[in-house]
């Protein structure tokens, strides 16, 4: 039989041994190369599944899936050039501009995600990163949010110094800032702030104790290895983080991206089966895209190691599944909210 790099990491105590390896040589060494990835993109889709699901069952409960619930806070109007993003005030989208929401309309927001089972919930801002006389209305927020007995999650843009400690002590549980994509084609996306400004961000994030939420967007135009290459940044890190969301690019009119050729739904879960792979111990989160999807790539995408999902009709500003309809799939599925 024809022994390839490719066949000899299909072997999961292979896999377990390299990690294992690297940990202990040092934490500079990177655990994962491109080419490693890669090289788990390119196997015959079964043996792919079969692998990812191994090491999805050895570090997690198989039938358990997370769910946060998202709520966009402050919408629209955003100074930043995010090629994908529909609240970029420089493209023309449908969306409307809407002030920071009033404190008892996000605890009402949180407390319907919570009777509708979430175990998480994330405000999300249009915002290149929170000015301080922003940060405060979000801090009351976050503590009221977590006084309800939700696990909190905020998504504000790049922090400053000294603000991720001021949202740790307002009882912030995650924070998410993706890098939404590989460090060669980040520039074709955005161009107002840095790669080095995200990593700059999630490291000000991970200082101060609070879980990190990153990933990225799957579906821009981007290749295989630049998808293995946003992957590896994350794989890579000194602790990889705790949850990472792979969105496939909801393409909006009026942005860069809208008209995008669409990605193969089987590479998309190819996607979510290294980042499993890659990162045994973090939630992936099923993210965006979900609406657009069939049921059958959603279940594939949990057989792959997907177990977190967004839930509730709403992302941020476009469409995901109703409540119902993932109940309605989770009970078909057998899948447990987690
Ligand atoms: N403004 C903040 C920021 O950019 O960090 C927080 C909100 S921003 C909307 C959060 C993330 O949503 C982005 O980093 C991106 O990964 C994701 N996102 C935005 N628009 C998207 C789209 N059309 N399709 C898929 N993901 C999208
Ligand atoms: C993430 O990775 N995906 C979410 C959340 N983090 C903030 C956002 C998806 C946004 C999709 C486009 C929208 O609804 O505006
Ligand atoms: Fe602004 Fe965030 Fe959208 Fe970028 S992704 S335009 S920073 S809201």
């Amino acid at each position: 039989m024809l022994e390839t790099a490719t066949q000899s990491i299909i072997n999961t105590d292979n896999l377990k041994a390299s990690l294992t390896h690297s940990h202990a040589e040092s934490n500079t060494v990177n655990r994962w190369s491109v080419e490693q990835i890669v090289a788990l993109f390119e196997l015959p889709f079964s043996d792919l599944m079969y692998q990812a699901q191994t090491v999805h069952r050895a570090n997690f409960n198989p039938n358990a899936v997370q769910v946060s619930t998202l709520l966009s806070i402050k919408t629209g109007g955003c100074s930043e050039d995010c090629g994908y993003c529909p609240q970029a005030a420089r493209y023309h989208t449908e969306v409307e501009s809407e002030p920071l929401m009033k404190l008892d309309e996000v605890i009402a927001a949180a407390q319907e995600a919570k009777d509708n089972g979430a175990s998480r919930f994330c405000m999300g801002a249009a915002w290149r990163g929170p000015k301080q006389r922003d940060l405060e209305p979000v801090l009351k927020m976050i503590a009221e949010v977590k006084a309800m007995g939700l696990e909190t999650c905020a998504t504000l843009g790049m922090l400053k110094e000294g603000q991720a400690e001021q949202l740790k002590d307002a009882g912030l549980d995650y924070y998410n800032h993706n890098l939404d994509t590989a460090p060669e084609f980040y520039g074709e996306v955005i161009t107002t702030r840095t790669y080095q400004d995200r990593l700059d961000t999630l490291d000000r994030v991970r200082s101060v104790d609070i879980n990190v939420c990153s990933g990225g967007i799957i579906g821009m135009g981007e290749s295989r290895n630049q998808r293995a290459g946003l992957l590896a940044q994350l794989a890579n890190m000194e602790r990889p983080p705790e949850s990472v969301p792979i969105n496939l690019l909801t393409q909006v009119e009026g942005t860069p991206l809208h008209g995008t050729e669409e990605l193969d739904p089987f590479e998309f879960v190819r996607t979510i089966a290294a980042a499993r792979i890659t990162m045994p111990n973090s939630f992936v989160r099923l993210s965006a895209g979900r609406q657009s999807m069939s049921e059958g790539i959603q279940a594939m995408c949990f057989l792959a190691g997907a177990n977190s999902i967004f839930y509730g009709e709403k992302l941020l500003t476009t469409a995901n599944p109703e409540a119902s309809t993932d109940k309605n799939l989770f009970a078909r599925l057998g899948i447990n909210k987690a």
